[in-house]
């Protein structure tokens, strides 16, 4: 059982990663409470009757408390970011008013260029970031599956915080989650890298499961988007190496390689937005890489292509 934090974790974006975490930290005596985007997403949570979570054989019951922007909570010392990148702003910002000066804010998303963006909107915000192997599907809403028990790394983002001073309230998640519902988390001094290694997989592989619409091992050998994945894997790694970032150890391409082996019947999570109809993460994806490569004129022509070629399948 965890240190009791006295004030909660505020967690906005309750899909399946935040409903893993809400679950998680109510089920370790942490409190948490949720911050809905309006009246019908209440509804929904009141008709759910709370989180439900099946982890492995057990389901996981929580009911923290939710709040709308119409109703708010008094102060939010501690506010958990795990909605989709593009949407950062919008679930932050209604919420301005009840930050403390010194809040903690963790974004735990895909892609990057969404705390930029929220620093630049609240200059003064202690920005976190989070990225996690957790694997975790909606079947409704919130009502989720746990696919995997992956890490967590999170780190500081802001430039006025001291990459290696974790404050209390992470602290005291750090290796204190471990019954089910697990999360395992770490502190990250340098958590750029970890980033950039999650967005460089992503890169070269979500897009082109969309647009050739099949699971993640199809991808391997395949004979037109197989050499499509070698050039991102190419592109990816030459924009890193320009802004400085330690290489993967095993490269790119084998690293990616493994993870379409080890999950070779998933869907990844861009093919699933795109079957859905919901927009996708590629702005935060490709989008951010072909954006940084052009700081070093680096063209990153495949990125561009699969962007092109997203655009006529999938709503983005
Ligand atoms: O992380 C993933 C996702 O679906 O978002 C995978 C496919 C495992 C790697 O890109």
């Amino acid at each position: 059982m965890t240190r009791l934090s006295s004030y909660p974790w505020h967690i906005s974006g309750v899909g399946a990663i935040g409903s893993l975490w809400a679950s998680s930290l109510t089920h370790h005596g942490v409190p948490v409470s949720l911050l809905l985007r309006d009246e019908q997403q209440l509804d929904q949570y009141h008709t759910a009757a709370g989180i439900h979570l099946l982890d492995y054989e057990q389901t996981w019951v929580a009911t923290p408390q939710a709040f709308t922007s119409a109703k708010p909570p008094k102060v939010i010392h501690h506010l958990l970011i795990c909605c989709k990148a593009y949407a950062t702003l919008d679930a932050v910002l209604p919420w301005r008013n009840q930050l403390a000066d010194n809040a903690i804010i963790v974004l735990l998303q895909n892609g990057m260029g969404s705390a930029q963006a929220l620093q630049m909107a609240l200059p003064k915000a202690n920005i976190y970031c989070a990225t996690s192997t957790d694997g975790a599907w909606r079947k409704g809403p919130f009502n989720v599956i746990r696919a995997g028990v992956g890490q967590t790394l999170i780190g500081s983002f802001s430039d006025h915080l001291n990459n290696t001073v974790i404050p209390p309230a992470i602290h005291d998640l750090l290796d204190h989650l471990e019954q089910p519902p697990t999360l395992k988390l770490a502190w990250h001094t340098d958590i750029r890298v970890p980033l950039w290694h999650k967005l460089a997989i992503n890169s070269v592989i979500n897009a082109l499961t969309a647009i050739y619409q099949c699971a993640n091992g199809a991808l391997i050998d395949h004979p037109s988007a197989w050499p499509r994945l070698q050039q991102l894997c190419a592109e990816t790694q030459d924009v890193m190496a320009k802004e400085g970032v330690v290489p993967m150890g095993q490269g790119l391409l084998n690293t990616s390689r493994r993870i379409l082996q080890q999950t070779a019947n998933n869907k990844s999570s861009m093919l699933q937005d795109c079957l859905a109809g919901r927009a996708t993460e590629i702005d935060a994806i490709n989008g951010y890489i072909i954006q940084q490569g052009a700081l070093y004129l680096l063209p990153c022509a495949g990125h561009k292509q699969v962007c092109e070629d997203l655009r006529r399948i999938c709503a983005t």
